[in-house]
């Protein structure tokens, strides 16, 4: 199967991220959705990524229903506790931290396509409030060593590339005293097999303006 997308793309590492954890080969485009839009909008209808096109050709869409997916290929192994209370937390923590990053990256989207004097106001306020308040909800529900208890889940990798696109592109909401517990779980998961795998190369970010 091939991974479309580069991985300063949160939601793309975090496909990545699974990929490597499940031990399930893959191969990689890494043309840019923004540099690359026409190859990339031939694949992924809404020209966004992640897209992972399947070894028969089928393209899924969207983080999370590819790892839906992958999920049910990794059966008892899957990043996501299969029901009840358990589940249901890992996907709000998920969520949470899935859209702290869709605020974040509507402010990294307005800055990088308006000049100054193009750019709405309000706008980035309220997404930069939003945002905040997402850092300080996962902290407040935060638990030990892992985002939801002993084990390590899908919200854990969302939090770890929410963390890492703030770090290198827009941190000024996240608060090094304020959101440690974040950061700390971040750094550390940084340091697993997985995740290192699928580390970010310079050649993958997004031009800065
Ligand atoms: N809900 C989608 C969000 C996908 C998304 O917004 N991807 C961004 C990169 S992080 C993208 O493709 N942006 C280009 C665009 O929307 O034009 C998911 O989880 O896959």
């Amino acid at each position: 199967m091939i991974l479309v997308g580069q991985y300063d793309s949160p939601v793309t590492r975090r496909i990545a991220i699974a990929l490597h954890h499940y031990g399930i080969p893959f191969t990689r485009d890494t043309r840019s959705v923004f540099g690359d839009a026409a190859a990339v909008g031939r694949i992924s209808p809404l020209t966004r990524i992640p897209a992972l096109v399947l070894d028969d050709g089928e393209v899924l869409i969207d983080s999370a229903a590819i790892l839906d997916h992958l999920d049910e290929q990794a059966g008892d192994a899957a990043l996501m506790p299969a029901a009840g209370p358990a589940r249901r937390r890992a996907l709000q923590m998920t969520a949470l931290a899935q859209g702290t990053l869709e605020k974040v990256a509507a402010v990294v989207y307005e800055r990088h396509f308006h000049p100054p004097e193009h750019r709405s106001t309000g706008w980035p306020d309220r997404c930069l409030g939003q945002a905040r308040s997402g850092l300080d909800e996962l902290t407040r529900r935060l638990v030990t060593p892992y985002a939801c208890g002993p084990a390590l889940t899908h919200a854990d990798v969302m939090i770890t590339t929410l963390i890492w696109y703030m770090q290198d592109r827009m941190d000024e909401v996240l608060s090094p005293a304020a959101h440690a517990s974040l950061i700390s779980l971040a750094a550390h998961c940084e340091t697993l097999p997985a995740f290192l795998a699928a580390a970010v190369s310079e050649s993958e970010k997004m031009p800065r303006t």
